[in-house]
């Protein structure tokens, strides 16, 4: 849910306008729009060459993993390693442009280390490759867009330790 509509919800619930707080929320959410859809237009338009490059990277890094017995050796299992970076990477153009982690929460992260403990995925190794993403695509972005957007892979991340 939008800032906008959970405010409104909140607000409905008890019958009431918007308190002065809400709508101060509802200001900085708007006012970051064009900033926030920006960075999230970026993220899409390069997403295969950030999932590329930060696969390359993690791969130099934790050659484990796609070594045999490792859990993404073999290309098929290298693909879905890969899948599951862009599905992170989709995930946060999500939070970006809803202005809020709660998107990437609900669909990537409840439960995610109970499935990764199961599948045998090395969690650190998925932080990793979410960092290596983040450099990537801060390398692609201004300053300032840099900033905003190494927020949401952080959360990602920091759920991961
Ligand atoms: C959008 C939310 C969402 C997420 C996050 C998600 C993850 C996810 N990753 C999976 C598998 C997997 N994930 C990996 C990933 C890796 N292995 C490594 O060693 C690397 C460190 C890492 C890549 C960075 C691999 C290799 C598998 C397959 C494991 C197997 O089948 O043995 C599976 C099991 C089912 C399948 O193969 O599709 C799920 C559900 N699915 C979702 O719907």
């Amino acid at each position: 849910m939008s800032i906008v509509t959970k405010s409104i919800v909140n607000a409905d619930a008890e019958a009431r306008y918007l308190s002065p707080g809400e709508l101060d929320r509802i200001k900085g959410f708007v006012t970051t729009g064009e900033k926030r859809l920006r960075i999230a237009e970026t993220l899409t338009g390069a997403r295969e060459r950030i999932v590329k490059q930060a696969g390359d990277q993690l791969f130099q890094k934790r050659p484990d993993v796609v070594s045999p017995g490792g859990n993404a050796y073999g290309q098929e299992l290298t693909a879905t390693c890969l899948r599951d970076l862009d599905y992170y990477l989709r995930l946060v153009t999500y939070g970006i442009v809803a202005g809020d982690v709660t998107p990437i929460e609900e669909i990537g992260i409840v439960g995610v280390k109970e499935m990764y403990n199961s599948l045998g995925t090395p969690i650190p190794a998925v932080a990793e490759g979410v960092r290596a993403m983040k450099s990537v695509a801060q390398s692609l972005l201004s300053g300032d867009d840099a900033a905003e957007a190494g927020a949401y892979f952080d959360y990602v991340i920091g759920a991961m330790q």
